[in-house]
C-alpha cells in the first residue's frame, strides 16, 4: 500500500478540470485518503519545489502555483506512486502519451495541470507538507469500499 500526493494545479481550477482529474484517479481504483481546496503560500511553494531552486523556471513556477487555489489530494493503493505518475504523463504535455492526463488535457510545460510525487521519499515528504496526519483518513472497516484484492 502506498500513498502519494496529487495536486490539481491552478490551471485545473481555472479550466474547470478538477472533477475530471479526481475522477480519473477514482476510476483507476485509487482511493482518496485526503482532499482539500487550498491556497499555496509562497513559503510552501518554495519548499515543495525546492529541488528546482535556482533553475530558470523556478520563480515562475512558484508564482504560478500561488496565484489561484489548488486542490490537493492524497490517493492510496498498491503501487500508487508509479501508477499516478503513469496516469499523469510526461512533464511536457507535448511528450505525454495520449490517455494520460497531460497527454489528453495538458496545454504546456508551465501549465501542465497536475503534480504527482515521483518517489517514495518525495511522496512521504510532500504528503506531510500539504496534509496534517488527522486530515488523512483510512478505510479500515470491512464495509468500506475497496476495489483491490486483499
Ligand atoms: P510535477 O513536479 O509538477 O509533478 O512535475 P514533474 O515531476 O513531471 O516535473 P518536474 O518536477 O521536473 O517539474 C516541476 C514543474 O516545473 C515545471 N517546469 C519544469 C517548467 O515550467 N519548465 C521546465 O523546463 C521544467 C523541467 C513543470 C513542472
Amino acid at each position: 500500500m502506498e500513498r502519494t500526493l496529487i495536486l490539481a494545479k491552478p490551471d485545473a481550477l481555472q479550466r474547470g478540470l478538477v472533477g475530471e482529474i479526481v475522477a480519473r484517479f477514482e476510476r483507476r481504483g485509487l482511493r482518496i485518503a485526503g482532499l482539500k481546496l487550498m491556497r499555496v503560500s509562497t513559503a510552501l511553494a518554495q519548499e515543495h519545489y525546492k529541488e528546482h531552486a535556482g533553475k530558470p523556471f523556478f520563480n515562475g513556477l512558484v508564482e504560478y502555483i500561488t496565484t489561484c487555489p489548488i486542490v490537493a489530494m492524497v490517493v492510496e493503493g498498491p503501487g500508487a506512486i508509479e501508477l499516478a505518475r503513469t496516469m499523469i504523463g510526461a512533464t511536457n504535455p507535448a511528450n505525454a502519451a495520449p490517455g494520460s492526463i497531460r497527454g489528453d488535457l495538458g496545454a504546456s510545460i508551465g501549465r501542465n495541470l497536475v503534480h504527482g510525487s515521483d518517489s517514495t521519499a518525495s511522496a512521504a515528504r510532500e504528503v506531510s507538507l500539504f496534509f496534517k496526519a488527522d486530515e488523512l483518513l483510512g478505510y479500515e472497516r470491512a464495509s468500506d469500499p475497496w476495489i483491490f484484492e486483499s
